[in-house]
């Protein structure tokens, strides 16, 4: 029996649901559009329905401007996203997408924060042949945009190999079984012919629906004492329990996000709760139920406040428990212990399990590309000729090249050295915590630079490091281009989200592993006024911290800020 008080909130469905409504399960006229010549750009419906295959059309922002003056139609693109489960890649995996990103793409490949590749400015013509070679290297891009479950994250550490292949296998099985399963993106990008006869509506879509979801849902897995993939950042965490090494299930949490909109008090960040435990097996049932709440009581008139996070707080996480039991049919036993360290990645060499070597590159940005002084994309090419392990793309948009055998570690520690990427490690800690979003020029919604920004203003902040002694001090530092925190700038011990050009409201206090929201310190400034504030909290964090104290923690303690204990108090 469902909860009586439970609710989905009145009023008008935003046209985005009447898009996806009339769209016959994500096909819209995507598969005609795609074929016109005449414009490089395609109409807003069906846009919002080629995110649900893995795509957005952009423009090319640096060069709007020209193009209005010159009468031409913008310079529309498509940025494509791969679905990725944990962010696992072979070698083999890895040429594909270096051979796309530089056929078909901008020439670069960005590791995104949710652990898989993005590729920029592809063009129309170029999409389909796109994702046909993704196909064909058993890759695909369904779901890794729109209103459905998103890209599955999981631990990627190897520092905790012996869990990494159980809980990956976990995060694959999520992300297979909460796919969409219409054939639209089948018929439309690899030429399946449409079976005849219209079937019921929940043959085609039984978790879904016809609307799917109110919006975006995000699932990730993470495995105390690591916190890499930020689990309570997410709609539906997973908190592996380990007992002797071996997985005994997953503590639940519920109801994280970190979007927002500046000045709009009733969006906020809010990270998840958690809510008692399930074993192994039952984790598939639980997370379709969880979707199934959201699904119906979720909020389809307002976008903005229709992620999962929202519903929670409106329902109350007990009622939104209690609901979860009625459907799964038994009680959720309490909650297991846990505590978590960081939420970054640990960087070199590592060995694993039977002798299995793992290396952690710093990628600033997530960004793969030759550089003029740097060819990370060809280096990691060399490195994919040879490799026999695999590529994981992790949550802070680094990446590990792992389980090397120790007969392949000198060859790979070769290649590493000859194309500057044992050099590119030697950076301070706070850069190597420090993640942007991508933002301009391909983001549409980006309000300020981040990702071509962030590391020029790190010079500097490296440079404050250094005169107070912290260079070796690991201080997580996140920027976005706007508040809908790609990298989760709610979660950086020093947050910068996008205002205007050159512009950014500084934000201090999150807890270094992940388990405390920052709040804003101050709003609207520039690099000159974000160097002075830094010049006073640096030097008074070196000097009065206490042994082991983070900087979030540190803020806190010291009345620089005060700590924000739940996201329905971001703002206050
Ligand atoms: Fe994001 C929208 C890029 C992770 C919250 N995000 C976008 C779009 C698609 C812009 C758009 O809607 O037009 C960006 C494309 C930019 C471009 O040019 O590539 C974009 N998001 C990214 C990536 C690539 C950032 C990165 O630098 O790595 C990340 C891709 C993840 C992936 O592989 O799936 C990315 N986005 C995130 C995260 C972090 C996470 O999931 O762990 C968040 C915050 C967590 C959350 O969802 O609450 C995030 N993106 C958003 C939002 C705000 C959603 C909200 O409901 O609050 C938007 C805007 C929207 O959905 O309307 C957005
Ligand atoms: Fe774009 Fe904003 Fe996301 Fe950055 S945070 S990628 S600017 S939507």
């Amino acid at each position: 029996m469902s909860n009586p008080i439970l609710k989905a909130p009145d009023g008008k469905p935003s046209d985005v649901e009447r898009i996806k409504e009339e769209s016959n399960y994500l096909r819209g006229t995507l598969k005609e559009v795609m074929l016109d010549r005449i414009s490089a750009g395609i109409p807003d419906d069906d846009n919002r329905l080629m995110k649900h295959h893995g795509s957005y059309l952009q423009d090319d922002r640096d060069l709007r401007t020209e193009r209005q003056k010159q009468k031409l139609e913008p310079a529309y693109q498509f940025m494509l996203r791969v679905r990725l489960p944990g962010g696992v890649a072979t070698p083999a995996q890895w040429l594909t997408m270096d051979q796309l990103g530089n056929q078909y793409g901008n020439g670069t490949l960005k590791l995104t924060t949710r652990q898989t590749f993005q590729m920029h400015g592809i063009l129309k013509w170029n999409m389909k042949s796109t994702i046909q070679a993704i196909h064909a290297s058993l890759m695909d891009t369904i779901a890794a945009c729109g209103d459905v479950n998103r890209n599955v994250m999981c631990i990627s550490n190897p520092y905790q190999s012996e869990i990494h292949s159980e809980v990956y296998e976990w995060s694959k099985k999520l992300s297979e079984y909460l796919l969409p399963r219409t054939r639209a993106y089948h018929e439309i990008w690899l030429d399946e012919e449409k079976v005849a006869g219209t079937p019921e509506a929940d043959e085609v879509e039984p978790m879904y629906g016809p609307l799917y979801l109110p919006r975006k849902f995000k699932i990730g897995i993470a495995v105390p004492p690591s916190n890499d993939i930020d689990v309570f950042s997410q709609d539906l965490g997973l908190i592996a329990v380990v007992q002797d090494g071996k997985l005994t299930g997953f503590n639940i949490a519920i109801g994280g996000g970190m979007g927002m909109s500046h000045g709009d008090k009733e969006t906020y960040p809010q990270l998840s709760k958690v809510i008692g435990f399930c074993t192994p097996d039952q984790i598939l049932e639980v997370a379709e139920k969880v979707i199934t709440i959201q699904r119906d009581y979720g909020n389809r008139s307002k976008r903005k406040n229709a992620r999962f996070k929202y519903t929670v707080d409106r329902l109350g996480v007990e009622n939104v428990k209690e609901e979860l039991e009625n459907r799964l049919g038994w009680r959720l036993p309490e909650a297991r212990d846990f505590s978590f360290e960081d939420n970054g990645d640990r960087y070199g060499w590592v060995k694993g399990l039977q002798d299995q070597w793992h290396f952690t590159l710093f990628v600033e940005g997530g960004r793969i590309t030759d550089f003029e002084n740097y060819k990370l994309m060809t280096g990691l090419r060399e490195i994919a000729k040879v490799h026999t392990g695999e590529f994981r793309l992790t949550a802070n948009q680094n990446l590990i090249i792992a389980n090397v055998s120790e007969d392949k570690k000198q060859e790979i520690t070769n290649l590493l050295n000859q194309y500057g990427m044992l050099n590119s490690q030697n950076v301070s800690a706070i850069r190597r915590n420090s993640m942007a979003c991508v933002a301009l020029p391909t983001c549409g919604l980006a309000m300020a630079e981040a990702e071509r920004y962030l590391p020029l203003l790190m010079d500097k902040i490296d440079q404050i490091a250094d005169e107070n002694g912290l260079q070796n001090e690991e201080i997580t530092v996140r920027m976005t281009g706007c508040p809908n925190g790609c990298a989760r700038h709610a979660l950086g011990e020093i947050g910068f989200i996008g205002k205007a050009p050159g512009k950014y409201n500084m934000y201090l206090g999150a807890a270094f592993d992940g388990s405390r929201l920052s709040k804003m310190y101050r709003e609207n400034i520039g690099e000159e006024e974000i160097l002075k504030e830094l010049k006073i909290l640096f030097p008074k964090y070196a000097k009065e911290r206490l042994e082991g104290e983070h900087f979030g923690d540190f803020v806190i303690r010291s009345g620089v800020i005060e700590a924000t204990t739940d996201g329905t108090n971001f703002h206050h």
